[in-house]
This record gives structure tokens, sequence and C-alpha cells, in this order.
């Protein structure tokens, strides 16, 4: 660490996911009063078991960021996860750097997570020194503007955040209506690949490791030797330069296919017409307005059709947008909620990818060696089979924010517990998002290469998604028939004779303690 000691103003807080020189954590930056402080912490890699990638993209990221502040001529505090005296946590770390420099006041940017917030704020009273936490303008609904959007209603919906939003901020409208007359095009948007997979799908832009990434690789090699997950593909971007690089990639390329094909799996493509956008967004190395901007021109110039233009900027607009508000009006006792009262554990195959489940093998496969499933591989494959098996949920959450790249608390929570695990009861979706193995045979190849059969729910062939699907409707029935968007699915259950539902039971539990043994 730099050991000059002149006298500080503001020592200005970098966290790993804040790596945006417009953010507002610099307003009023003196170069010659204040300095900026990053720490690299092993605690963060520790306190859930990290992915490889996803230790090594942070620490990446955060030395490019530390260099070009540098190279403007701003002194940073940098603490290297390997330098002598490394504390391994923002307490200590703070603790020492105050104590030194004496600084006025911290300055931070609101944190990701409610446990860093947390750790800063009581490290800094402790310190009696004033922590000043300042809006993150990254986000296009300020966590007031959400408050103030919930407050007017008694149930929260994305749809109707989503729309809003499109109308305070002129997006894809015409007029006070939305363009091409509606404001959804799910309905075109959900089509598989049928038998033949997925015609040549355009690479998306690789980013070679430099100098500093394979140092950074080089160190979680030897110092996390035992955490999950492979380096051998990192190819992340890493800059802002690298993320803007992505986009226009994306948008040139994949974008005018993003829509159709959005919730379709093919096996040994891990990209298809994804955007692979979530880290340099999550890290603020890019800008949701000029991803959603970008994404608009497309449209307006032919060069992507609206369906797929609107999908992809409903995820950023809508979805990122509303899970985040909906993580800091709940937390933290958000992240307790157990609607349904899951308290199985977590099968060791989310960790190893061993299991005759094609599916799962494929994605947990493909997730330890990149840090990276789409989002319906996350949530109708890992997701379902957790939910359907009844594990509890903050093993699931623990899980989804150690093993993805683009893990943060405020987006992964959200996502996991409520829209997967349905343990808020309904606060992010209106009904538990289950399916039968037929599902995932429509979507995907991967029934194909499996030993079961996705139409069979009990014997030796059955599909464990579709055994434990009806063994969910059964074990929560009682839940389930109150809810509108459920009473198709339980009226299927009740066609179900006595003797169908004692197999399906006893089939359920043979398979929950193959899995979970
Ligand atoms: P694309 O499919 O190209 O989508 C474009 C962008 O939209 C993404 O980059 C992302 O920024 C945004 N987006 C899409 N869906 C969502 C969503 N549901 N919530 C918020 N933003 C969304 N996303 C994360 O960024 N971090 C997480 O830790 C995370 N955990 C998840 C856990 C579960 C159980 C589920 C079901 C979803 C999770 N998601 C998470 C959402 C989504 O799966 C990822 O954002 C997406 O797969 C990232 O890949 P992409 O950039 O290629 O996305
Ligand atoms: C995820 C992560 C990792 C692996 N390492 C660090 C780190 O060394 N230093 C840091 O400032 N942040 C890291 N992060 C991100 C944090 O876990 C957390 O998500 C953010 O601090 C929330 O704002
Ligand atoms: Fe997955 Fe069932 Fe299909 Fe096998 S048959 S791949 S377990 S859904």
């Amino acid at each position: 660490m730099d050991t000059r000691t002149r006298a500080t103003r503001n020592l200005v807080l970098v966290l790993g996911d804040q790596l945006d020189a417009r953010s507002s954590a610099f307003d009023g930056f003196d170069p010659s009063y204040d300095r900026v402080w990053m720490v690299e912490v092993t605690e963060e890699a520790e306190y859930v078991w990290s992915h490889k990638a996803r230790i090594a993209l942070f620490l990446s990221a955060m030395r490019h960021f530390r260099d070009r502040l540098r190279q403007a001529g701003w002194t940073v505090e940098y603490r290297q996860l390997d330098d002598a005296g490394a504390r391994g946590n923002f307490r200590d770390e703070l603790t020492v750097s105050v104590r030194k420099l004496r600084p006025e006041r911290l300055v931070v940017v609101e944190p990701g997570e409610w446990r860093v917030r947390e750790a800063l704020q009581s490290t800094a009273a402790r310190l009696a020194i004033p922590l000043e936490i300042r809006p993150d303008r990254h986000f296009l609904c300020s966590l007031e503007d959400f408050e103030q959007h919930a407050a007017s209603r008694r149930q929260l919906r994305m749809e109707f955040f989503y729309r809003q939003m499109r109308q305070r901020l002129g997006v894809l409208m015409a007029g006070n209506g939305p363009a091409g007359g509606r404001w959804n095009f799910d309905a075109e948007n959900r089509q598989g690949f049928g038998r033949e997979g997925p015609s040549t799908v355009p690479p998306p832009l690789r980013f070679t490791p430099d100098a500093t990434t394979r140092e950074v690789i080089a160190l979680v090699e030897k110092r996390f030797a035992g955490h999950p997950g492979s380096l051998a593909h990192f190819d992340w971007p890493v800059t802002p330069e690298d993320a803007e690089a992505a986009l226009k990639d994306f948008v040139s390329n994949r974008l005018a296919s993003f829509g159709p094909y959005q919730d379709a799996m093919w096996t040994g493509q891990p990209w298809l017409y994804h955007s692979r956008l979530s880290a340099p967004l999550n890290l603020k190395l890019l800008d949701p307005r000029q991803t959603i901007a970008l994404a608009g021109e497309a449209w307006r110039s032919g060069d992507a059709p609206l369906p797929s233009v609107e999908g992809f900027i409903r995820q950023i607009l809508g979805w990122r947008e509303y899970v985040r508000g909906v993580y800091w009006r709940f937390m933290p006792g958000y992240a307790q909620r157990n609607a349904l009262g899951a308290q199985g554990p977590l099968p060791r195959l989310y960790w190893t990818a061993d299991t005759d489940l094609n599916c799962l093998h494929e994605v947990v496969r493909q997730t330890l060696e990149y840090g990276y499933a789409h989002h319906i591989q996350r949530l109708m494959v890992t997701g379902l089979l957790a939910q359907l098996l009844g594990v509890a949920p903050s093993e699931v959450h623990r899980w989804y924010l150690a093993v993805y790249v683009d893990a943060v608390e405020w987006v992964e929570l959200p996502n996991t517990l409520g829209m997967s695990q349905f343990a808020d009861g309904g606060l992010m979706a209106s009904k538990p998002y289950v399916a039968t193995g037929k599902y995932l045979q429509r979507m995907s190849n991967y029934c194909a290469g499996c030993r079961y059969d996705p139409a069979v729910t009990v014997g030796g062939r059955a599909c464990p998604f579709s055994t434990l699907y009806w063994d969910f409707l059964a074990r929560h029935e009682g839940t389930l028939r109150n809810n509108p968007r459920m009473v198709l699915q339980v009226r299927n259950l009740r066609r179900l004779s006595q003797d169908d539902r004692e197999q399906i039971a006893s089939q359920a539990a043979r398979v929950r303690d193959t899995l979970c043994r």
C-alpha cells in the first residue's frame, strides 16, 4: 500500500463492483486532498465458495481500474491480496487505513450488498469517522423512486414497473404508447431450435487475458486452488473499452436473434444469442443507458426486429432495475424468506456436475467451465431441480452467489430466492416456475442424450424432473390451490388417482435419496 501520509480530506472507498470513473463517489474529487481506497480481500472470495473465474474477474477489473486512476494522477491506496500484511476483510483493512491516513471522512457509493454496507457502516462508527453513502447513478431507477413506485401498490409486478420506466425514460415509445403497439413480445420469444439445432451462431468477441489478468489468474490458481471452476476459458471484458466492444459485437451480430431464442438451450453452446453483458454491467464497466440506446438504434435502423430489441431492453430496463428495487426494499429480512418451508441440502452434483441427469450435467459442467449459464439454464434447470427437491433457499442462494461471474447479491438474491425458488411467496414471480422434463425436452436437446424419459413419471426410466414436479404439486397443493395462475396445474394434479400419487411420492423419495446423499 501507498505509505505517504499527507493529510487526506476524503477517503473514497471503491468496491469491486463499482468500477466507474463517472460515479458519484468522485463528485468533487480533488486529487490534491482526496484519495481512493480499494482492497482485495479473501473474505469476499471465501464468504461463499467462489468460482475461480468470479474471483479473477473482480480482481483483474479492479487492478485495471486502479491503474487507470493512477495514470490520471490520482492517489490510490490499493491492497493486493498477496501483499504482505493483507488483512483479508474490509473491516480490518479500513481500520488500518483510517488510522494511518486520518481522513476527515469516508465516501462510498451504495454498495451492492447489505452485508458490505453494514460492515462499512459499523467500522466507520467504531472509528468515529463520518461515512457518506452516495446514490448509485449507474441505475436508471433510484432507490427513492422505487420506494415511491412500491408504496402506491398493493402488489409489486415487474411488468408495471417496466412500463412505467419506458414511459418515464421514453424508451421504445410511440407517443404515449409502446412502439409496435405492444408492451410485450413474449409469445413470439419462446422458441426452441427444433431437432436440427441452432444454425451457425456468430461467436462472441473474446478478450484474451493481458499481463494484468494473467497475473491475477496465476494468483487465483495458487491462493484459491480448492475453489470450484476453471480459468482455462477466461475471456471476460475487464475494462470499459472491452465492455463497449462486447456490447457492439452483441448488437451487430446476435441481438437480432436474441428474442426468439432467449429461452432455448443447446449442448456445447453456452452463449447462443445471449449478450454476456451481465458481468461488465454489474461491475459498472458498462452503462445500461448506452446498452439500451444501442439496442434501440439497431431497431430504428432496421438491423434487429422489435421483439428481439424489446426482449433485450426488458431484461435491462425491467428485470435488472426491478430486482435491485426489491432487494433494497425488503432486505435484510428478504434473505431469510422460505415461503414453502424447504429445508433439504443442496446435492453435491451442483459442485461436480457428476450426475446422470443430462440437463443438470450439461448446465453444471458449463457453469464450472465458464462461470456462466444463461437465464433459462439457471431458472429451469439448476433452479427448477432445487425447488422441486425442496432444497433450503439459503443453500441455493449461496451456490448461485458463488458460481457465476456476474453474481452480486442485489441481483442474485431476488432472482434465486424470489424468481427461482418462490421463497418470497410471490413478491418476484406470480407463481412458482415449475414444469416437468417435457419443458426441457421442448427447449433443448438435453433429453436426447439422457437415460431418462421426460414423458415417464414412475419406474426406472422416469425423468426425475417429471416425478418431482407432481410430487411438488402434491406437497404444496394446499398453498398452490389459492393461486389463480396455478389453477390448471392443480386441476391436473387432482386427476391423478390415489395409487398414482402414492407411486409418485415413493419414487420422489428415492430420487431425493439418490441425489442428496
Ligand atoms: P442476456 O440474456 O443477454 O440478458 C441481457 C441482460 O439483461 C443481462 O446481461 C442482465 O444484465 C440483464 N438480465 C437478464 N435477466 C435478468 C434478471 N432476471 N435479473 C436481472 N438482470 C437480468 N443476473 C446477474 O446479473 N447476476 C446474478 O447473480 C444472477 N443470478 C441469477 C440467479 C438465478 C437463479 C436466475 C434465474 C437468474 C439470475 N440472473 C443473474 C439473471 C440472468 O440469468 C443473468 O443476468 C443472465 O443470464 C446473464 O447473461 P447475459 O448477460 O448473457 O444475459
Ligand atoms: C465478489 C468480490 C470478490 C471476489 N472480491 C472482492 C474484493 O477483493 N474486493 C472488493 O472490493 N470486492 C470484491 N468482490 C465484490 C464484493 O463481494 C461485493 O459484491 C461488493 O463489495 C458489493 O458492493
Ligand atoms: Fe433432464 Fe429429464 Fe431430460 Fe434427462 S430426461 S435431460 S433428467 S429433463
